[in-house]
């Protein structure tokens, strides 16, 4: 016998049938695709991960999110409502990463949202205006997490009015290897690099330690791949991937959602060597490391897992969020901070002694 709901009830069943219907084609086309590429390659494409009403949300929360204090680059980001809505979703995604990949991940770090439109003066964009970043491996999340291969970017584009355009242009492995093996193995699982070009060569900086990894005899345009996104579409991308925006000749805006291993060990030292770049990024950062410098402080420790640092910053950015903590540190406290940290290292102090300093 058929059953019987009144109108409203029968239109919300038929909407329960529907989205768990859609979650079964969608689970069951997640296991046709090919996770073991983010070995091989560091990428894998996800289409139609989100969907209408999903991405209405991450749109509205958007616009309602205010501007990092972040001088690097303009950067907004998701509220803890909007990650926390999107979790279970990412969790369908990687179970099948772990079940085919060696990549682990277990712990939502954090999410973002880059736009193809600068919405203050940075040190990428002095004058403000369109929002492009070159070729390079991601820096702040090397220096706070150290593995980049066990660290995954959910990128989804939000807004993107156009299919070929302003998409994230990748460098895979399986390519970068067959014409650069040597630098290929070098920058697996690191980060803070940057590719520019230098007559008729291009050279790899090293923003972490200053100086260059190497040099390459190519364009990278020979080998990128440029993955075409819808609104709703997930590009999946190891730590390690060399990337750059393809243009920001349409606005734009993607959220960028971030996995890391809670298990991986931090050494104090990732966060207080290198040279003037990362000095300087970290100055325009200081948001987020002075409080990892902090975590290690509190704690005693040369190194620490992840997940510790995590919660440490999880809980300042609670605070922050409801205006109980400053949202920044002063220039020159940090200064003073890396100075002391740079000279404990170079001194090999120990955690005991260090408060003195
Ligand atoms: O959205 C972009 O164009 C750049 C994004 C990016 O570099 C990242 O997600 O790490
Ligand atoms: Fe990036």
């Amino acid at each position: 016998m058929a059953a019987y709901f009144p109108p409203m009830v029968c239109l919300s069943v038929k909407r329960l049938f529907s989205v768990r219907l859609n979650e079964r084609m969608f689970m069951s086309s997640l296991k046709s695709l090919p996770f073991s590429d983010l070995d091989s390659r560091g990428w894998i494409l996800i289409p139609s991960f989100l969907d209408g009403g999903e991405i209405e949300t991450l749109e509205k929360d958007f616009a309602a999110a205010p501007l990092e204090v972040n001088s690097n680059y303009s950067v907004r980001r998701i509220s803890p409502a909007g990650l926390s809505g999107l979790e279970p979703r990412f969790e369908e995604v990687l179970g099948e990463v772990r079940e085919h990949s060696s990549v682990r991940v277990d712990l939502l770090n954090d999410g973002v949202y880059f736009a193809t439109f600068a919405e203050k003066a940075t040190l990428a964009n002095p004058r403000g205006g369109a929002q492009q970043f070159p070729w390079h491996q991601d820096h702040e999340n090397y220096w706070l997490w150290h593995d980049t291969k066990n660290y995954l970017n959910f990128y989804i584009p939000v807004v993107k009015p156009v299919l070929e355009k302003s998409n994230l242009t990748v460098v895979p492995f399986d390519r970068f290897a067959a014409r650069a093996p040597q630098l290929h193995a070098k920058l697996l699982g690191r980060g803070a690099t940057r590719v520019v070009s230098s007559g008729k060569k291009w050279v790899i900086k090293d923003d972490d330690r200053g100086g260059k990894v190497g040099t390459l005899d190519f364009d990278l345009a020979e080998i990128e791949e440029t993955p075409l996104l819808h609104p709703g579409d997930l590009l999946l991308m190891r730590g390690d991937l060399i990337h750059r925006t393809q243009d920001s000749s349409t606005r734009r805006i993607a959220a960028s959602i971030r996995y890391i291993n809670s298990q991986t060990p931090v050494p104090r030292w990732s966060l207080s060597r290198g040279g003037l770049a990362k000095s300087l990024m970290m100055l325009n950062a200081r948001y987020l490391f002075e409080p990892a410098f902090e975590c290690f402080e509190k704690a005693g420790a040369e190194t620490l897992p992840a997940g510790q640092i995590d919660h440490y910053l999880r809980e300042l950015r609670d605070l922050r969020l409801a205006g109980k903590a400053a949202a920044n540190s002063s220039k020159l406290g940090f200064l003073a901070r890396l100075a002391r940290e740079k000279l404990r290292r170079s001194r090999g102090i120990s955690p005991s002694t260090s408060a003195t300093l």
